[in-house]
């Protein structure tokens, strides 16, 4: 190799001594411990440069887009099964993540990745409402609150296609992943008919507009109305008595990552069970490594609301990938933004 070549190749600097790895972790929002990666950089001399979405199409348009450079994302579950199908994913290696074996059976080989071949689960949750109990009387039980006029200007719902028509549709008794135009037209209706009520569609900072008392009511995501209650005790959770989503993200590494072995290395640091254990307990979403239960505070694996009880669990349904019916979720939720 010419000697100019060999000095720029990466990886190696002139004197032919590598140079530290630097990994790209693209994960969704307030998603990490920061603790957590140093103690990664320091064990394993790599550096981790975090970037965050807010959604998983987010996540898809900049993968699609070439967003070039990221070794490990976190998609959820039907986004795992659009990245396997686009051929983005690279195969991983069980035998480099061992701590797999401390991830509940019942969250391995899931609908979207039957041998986990491309993706580990990493966190779960639920998709429900937050509400401030001082502002918010009755408690809500139903997806009905989102609608109450009494509360205009003070509901945010989330900025995220597949959850907000979700909603929509299983506030009407249907799937959330239904495919017939007829249902998601009407789903639109009602979602129009409630958008003078919103104050914002939003993913990433509903904790905080819960906590200022900005929004008395907001569509989200377990953990992370959790943390706003931990700020202000009177934010509650409630999963509504139509049923939600129940979903999980997982850890994947990119088929384009020159560093696959730093990036499994990354994954399998991230189940150890004394890590997971100090993310759970920071982001309040659940983690999938069963061993990782028995280290986080009492209150958080007891409490229901970060981990549900089976009972909930079976009112609950994960969003799957509709195909070509996206199509029409994608018009109808242009449609719902711009107007
Ligand atoms: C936390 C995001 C929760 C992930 N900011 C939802 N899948």
């Amino acid at each position: 190799m010419f000697a100019w070549l060999a000095a720029c190749s990466p990886g190696a600097n002139e004197q032919g001594k590598a140079r530290p790895v630097t990994l790209h972790l693209f994960t969704w929002s307030d998603y990490t411990e920061e603790s957590v990666v140093k103690e990664f950089e320091r064990r394993f001399g790599v550096k981790v440069v975090t970037d965050t979405f807010g959604s998983n199409e987010e996540l898809l348009a900049k993968l699609q887009g070439g967003a070039a450079g990221y070794d490990v994302v976190v998609p959820s579950d039907y986004m795992v099964s659009i990245l396997i199908k686009q051929g983005l994913l690279a195969e991983l290696d069980h035998a480099k993540i061992p701590n797999l074996a401390h991830v509940y059976k019942h969250l391995k080989g899931l609908y979207y990745d039957p041998q986990n071949t491309y993706s580990l689960p990493y966190l779960w949750g639920t998709t429900g409402i937050g509400y401030n109990a001082d502002l918010v009387k009755p408690p809500p039980e139903s997806w009905q609150a989102l609608w109450d006029a009494r509360y205009k200007g003070k509901i945010s719902l989330l900025n995220d296609e597949r959850e907000v028509f979700g909603m929509a549709l299983r506030a009407a008794g249907e799937s959330l992943n239904a495919t017939q135009p007829a249902k998601l037209e009407a789903a639109k209706a009602r979602l129009m008919a409630q958008k003078a009520l919103v104050k914002t569609y939003t993913s990433e900072n509903y904790d905080q507009l819960l906590v200022s008392g900005e929004v008395a009511l907001a569509h989200g995501w377990s953990g992370t109305v959790l943390r706003a209650a931990d700020e202000r005790p009177s934010i509650k959770y409630v999963i509504p008595k139509e049923g939600g989503t129940i979903w999980q993200d997982n850890l994947c590494v990119l088929k384009s990552s020159a560093h696959k072995d730093e990036a499994m290395a990354f994954i399998n640091f991230l189940l150890e069970p004394q890590v997971a254990a100090l993310i759970t307990s920071k982001v309040k979403y659940a983690s999938a490594s069963e061993e990782a239960r028995l280290f986080v505070p009492k209150e958080i694996a007891q409490n229901p609301a970060i981990y549900p009880p089976a009972s909930v669990v079976a009112r609950l349904e994960w969003i799957k990938d509709v195909g070509e019916a996206i199509k029409l979720y994608d018009r109808a939720w242009t449609e719902l933004k711009v107007k």
